[in-house]
């Protein structure tokens, strides 16, 4: 049985997409060390954007959110390293991309607070939640 706190994961969001990042940003992941479990290319409709953000149903962004998280195709995929959750913030950086550090991938890519190219899960507890959301057990290694 393989340690579920060494995997997380991410999206890659309708700007970085749109923006042709896709491809710079999953070779950063790789040679950052960490293993692709599962990955799709998939577009969520409102509903689904929505539920996988119903955490922040209360807060003034979240239609804001909905609607940029609907507007164009993403990557999903689930990630597995040694401490996954923790290097993987580290690696996209601060939520607002002029906060990010230099080198990190929301410094290198996002376009705004709002649409901050990458998604990565903040506990283990929503690394697990977020990868069932999108992954069957048969689409993951
Ligand atoms: P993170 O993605 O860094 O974990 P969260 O979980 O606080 O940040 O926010 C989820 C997403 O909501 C962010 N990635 C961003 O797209 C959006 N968001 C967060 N705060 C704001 C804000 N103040 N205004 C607009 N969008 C926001």
């Amino acid at each position: 049985m393989r340690n579920m706190s060494n995997r997380t994961f991410t999206m890659i969001k309708p700007d970085a997409m749109k923006n042709g990042h896709a491809g710079a940003i999953i070779d950063q992941i790789i040679k950052k060390g960490f293993k692709i479990i599962a990955l799709k290319q998939t577009r969520l409709d409102a509903g689904k954007a929505g539920e996988f953000y119903a955490v922040h149903k209360e807060r003034p962004f979240y239609g804001e959110l909905v609607s940029f998280m609907s507007s164009g195709p993403i990557i999903a995929a689930i990630l597995e390293k040694e401490n996954a959750v923790n290097d993987f913030r580290a690696l996209i950086g601060a939520t607002d991309p002029a906060k990010a550090d230099e080198g990190t991938i929301r410094k290198l890519f996002a376009t705004s607070l709002g649409e901050n190219a990458i998604h990565g899960s903040d506990s283990d507890e929503n690394a697990k939640i977020e990868g069932d959301f999108f992954f069957s057990a048969l689409e993951r290694i």
